[in-house]
């Protein structure tokens, strides 16, 4: 067993931090308060080849592994959780998707324009009425012309307004309810109609847009076989939950390095808070549930990077980094106390950001109920069947 990270990993993981330092950590106060979309950051990711971290130089990446990847999402997140969520999402729910379920020619057309950064990625799953239980999607795909024939409305999709290329899950069988009438799609841009954005608690650099779909699309946007959507959704989530955890980390470390620099210096009754038990404590449980949740996120990067079965242990790690998130964030602003609740220092932000981490990707209740199923071998039926 070995805890260190490769020259690599820490390589990458140092230019990801000085990247952020220098070109995210400056704005990000301000992105927060403007809502605004840092555009300009993807393109100079995409130049560190950080928008293809684990994607093979072949198809357009720097070709590193998945727990590398992972340390960028941490960094990123520590720096600006949208930013953090925009390259998951584009990497983990987009980019390698396709690269697992799509065929030679897919993999080629699709995957380097992605993972170059010259195109962003959304993840079009969600619906009104299919949230927690996906496998009730209505958006329908219907033979048409020798193609696909898609309509429906998806919302909660991140990044939408910016992104490229989509990857949507459609019905393409409608006599057979739940997971298996699903199929999934790649769409371009132009194939999607963004019809709105969502005001959210937190995450404000990053888009979160309603889109409807009328358009006719060839058969060979077909990603995976006809009927195997539903597995293509959840493989994805399997591995984008590891990095909503990883994101989660971030957070909760760079609320963690304010609070513990604030209580060096900060004085009440004649000395530095930190020299109070009660501060301390606080910082030590932090310290403590920090390093928990990211070798959990370590963990399942491992697994996951070695074809090993990763669906529980990834989401132990969603489950517990992002309740960890929340709860430590709000013992930050604790730390500090008035003045954590202002807008003077950043814990609020990391607050409101960490609460997403709870929810999307799979809430920590279906988190909870994949573990479940798990460790009770239960994995291979339904609960909506019970
Ligand atoms: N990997 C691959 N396939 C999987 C899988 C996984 N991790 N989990 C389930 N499947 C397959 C099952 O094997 C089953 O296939 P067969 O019918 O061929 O056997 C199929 O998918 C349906 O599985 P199941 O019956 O377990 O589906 P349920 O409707 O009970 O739903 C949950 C399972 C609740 C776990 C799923 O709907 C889920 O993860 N929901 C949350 C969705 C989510 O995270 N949304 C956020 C969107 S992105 S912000």
């Amino acid at each position: 067993m070995d805890f260190d990270l490769s020259p690599e990993q820490k390589e990458i993981q140092a230019l990801t931090r000085d990247f952020v330092r220098a070109e995210i950590e400056p704005h990000a106060t301000e992105w927060d308060r403007e809502h605004h979309f840092p555009r300009e950051v993807y393109a100079k990711l995409a130049e560190l080849g950080l928008m293809g971290t684990c994607v093979p130089e072949e198809y357009g990446g720097a070709g590193a592994d998945f727990l590398a990847y992972m340390l960028v999402l941490e960094e990123l997140s520590r720096g600006d959780a949208g930013v953090g969520v925009t390259v998951a999402v584009h990497t983990s729910a987009v980019t390698l998707p396709l690269l697992l379920f799509g065929t030679d020619e897919q993999r080629s057309r699709f995957v380097p324009p992605l993972a170059r950064g010259e195109l962003i990625g959304a993840f079009a799953l969600t619906e009104a009425e299919a949230g927690s239980d996906a496998a009730a999607l209505r958006t329908s795909a219907t033979r048409e012309d020798g193609g696909w024939r898609i309509s429906g409305a998806k919302q909660f999709i991140s990044t939408a307004e910016y992104a490229g290329t989509f990857l949507l899950f459609a019905r393409t069988d409608p006599d057979t309810p739940g997971a298996g009438g699903i199929s999934a799609f790649i769409l371009d841009a132009d194939q999607v109609r963004v019809t709105g954005r969502e005001e959210k608690l937190g995450l404000n650099s990053s888009t979160t847009n309603s889109i409807a779909v009328d358009s006719l699309v060839d058969a060979d946007r077909l990603l995976h076989d006809e009927g195997k959507g539903f597995h293509v959704a959840m493989a994805t989530l399997d591995g984008g939950r590891i990095g909503i955890a990883a994101q989660a980390v971030g957070i909760t470390q760079a609320a963690y390095d304010v609070a513990r620099e604030y209580a060096k210096e900060r004085h009440a009754f004649g000395q530095p808070i930190a020299k109070f038990q009660a501060i301390q404590f606080k910082l030590a449980d932090m310290a403590t549930e920090i390093e928990a949740a990211r070798l959990l996120v370590h963990r399942a990067a491992w697994l996951k990077q070695n074809d090993l079965p990763h669906t529980e242990t990834g989401a132990k790690a969603k489950l517990f980094a992002s309740e960890m998130a929340r709860r430590q964030t709000g013992e930050a602003i604790q730390i500090l106390g008035g003045y954590g609740y202002t807008k003077e220092f950043p814990v609020e932000r990391y607050y409101r950001d960490a609460k997403i981490t709870e929810i999307y990707e799979g809430t920590s209740e279906i988190q909870r109920l994949v573990i479940a199923r798990s460790v009770l071998g239960l994995a291979e039926r339904a609960v909506s069947a019970s």
